[in-house]
């Protein structure tokens, strides 16, 4: 099976929130991420990450047992993936992307136990904590797609032959987005290089719709009619079930197919206590467990009901900080999350479609302009603007998501 490129976004090592409690902490606040050993065992504040680079991590078993030495910005993979971006561009060393008030132990936890206020590792050994939050992600299922794998090892293999076939899987994604992103982004190239007539494109969904936010899909869907994406070829076989009939499948032939592969919360916390179908069971609106309120989930592994994606998982740090600082004076927290997600939906090489939204996907735009429309203005923004800010102010805790833009705007514009 040839396949591949591209794209996830989100999970995002929050270091936003844990570098402002840091400073509250008599001892250095620990990151957990890949595998070795630590000599302290009790921790005020441990935040569990999964180390540098999901995909990476989660693509071999070897992998996963070494720490990861590179942090990579995700959301430019699509770029990559379209030939735009260098992939050189996308990663940091993960040592170097960690505040140094972080204490990074690299050690896999392999149970968590809220009733005990501890982790396990798999180096053996329990390691307590008075606060702990939880930042580990989504899990890539490739094993469930045969010869599926969509990773930083594969997604300068962008193929441009012609006859692509593009998925989307029947489970919650990582930046939801990407997987047709890069079928917008196949199409503009084929047009480029004046194939588009041997191209057919088929982007084939497990979802009812492009996008839930009615005005988006409205214009996403006028963009597929105009650029004609349907099927055809007649090389390799991949075999779809319609999932509103189970047992009902079609088989299409492609030239490439770009499977984007089914993902789960992580196996760590699976079956955990901290869990609601595998997903950490927070409030939505002030972000701590329901049950266990020194404990707080934040980013793509938290069941909140928007789409998972860094810009969530930047909205949520802000808000996730003040819960805890409350908490950890015995207060009730405030602050509410509103849901805010956002996709800047690359159409083209020229065109993005910012998506910006929240819990009730009702539209919540940081600019003063119909976001709907494929602007040219918005590229250097996903290009350039966006990962300058994720590198220099996320992973350094000054960005918390635009809402204090979208308040500055709207307010001159009253
Ligand atoms: C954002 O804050 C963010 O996190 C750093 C992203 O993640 C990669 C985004 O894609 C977007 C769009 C935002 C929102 C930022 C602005 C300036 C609208």
């Amino acid at each position: 099976m040839s396949l591949l490129v591209t794209l996830v976004s989100a999970h995002t090592q929050l270091f936003t929130c844990i570098l402002k409690l840091g400073s509250q902490q008599a001892s250095p606040v620990p990151l957990h991420a890949g595998a070795s050993c630590a000599a302290r065992n009790h921790y005020k504040v441990l935040v569990l990450v999964l180390g540098g680079g999901s995909g990476e991590i989660t693509m071999s078993a070897h992998t996963k047992r070494k720490p990861s030495k590179r942090h990579f910005y995700q959301p430019i993979w699509t770029l990559v993936g379209a030939g735009a971006k260098q992939l050189s561009s996308s990663g940091s060393p993960t040592e170097s992307a960690i505040p140094s008030s972080v204490e990074w132990i690299k050690a896999r936890a392999v149970e968590l136990n809220p009733d005990k206020d501890c982790i396990h590792t798999d180096n053996g050994k329990e390691i307590s904590y008075k606060y702990l939050t939880i930042a580990l992600g989504i899990q890539l299922d490739y094993e469930k797609i045969k010869g599926s794998h969509y990773s930083v090892k594969t997604l300068c293999r962008t193929s441009r032959r012609a006859v692509p076939v593009f998925t989307f899987p029947n489970t919650p994604v990582k930046c939801a987005g990407a997987p047709q992103k890069i079928v917008y982004l196949s199409e503009t190239y084929f047009r480029k290089v004046g194939k588009q007539s041997k191209a057919n494109i088929i982007f084939n969904t497990s979802l009812g719709g492009i996008l839930g936010v009615k005005k988006y899909a409205d214009a996403l869907q006028e963009i597929i009619q105009e650029r004609n994406i349907t099927i055809n070829s007649e090389k390799q076989e991949a075999v779809f079930e319609n999932l509103n009939k189970p047992g009902e499948t079609h088989v299409i032939s492609y030239e490439m197919i770009h499977v984007t592969p089914p993902m789960s919360p992580p196996d760590v916390h699976k079956t955990s206590p901290v869990a609601d179908a595998g997903w950490v069971d927070v409030d939505k609106e002030t972000l701590p467990h329901k049950r266990y309120p020194n404990v707080s989930g934040i980013g793509d592994c938290a069941n909140l009901p928007m789409l998972k994606t860094a810009a969530a998982a930047a909205a949520q740090s802000g808000i996730l900080e003040r819960t805890i600082s409350l908490i950890m004076k015995n207060q009730a927290p405030k602050k509410k999350y509103d849901g805010y997600t956002s996709c800047p939906l690359v159409t083209g090489y020229n065109c993005v479609i910012l998506a910006e939204s929240d819990y009730n996907a009702q539209r919540l735009e940081t600019f003063p302009f119909d976001q709907s429309k494929e602007r040219l203005s918005m590229c250097p923004m996903k290009a350039d603007l966006i990962p300058f800010l994720y590198w220099n102010m996320m992973l350094r805790g000054y960005w918390r998501g635009p809402a204090f833009l979208r308040k500055l705007f709207h307010l001159s514009m009253s």
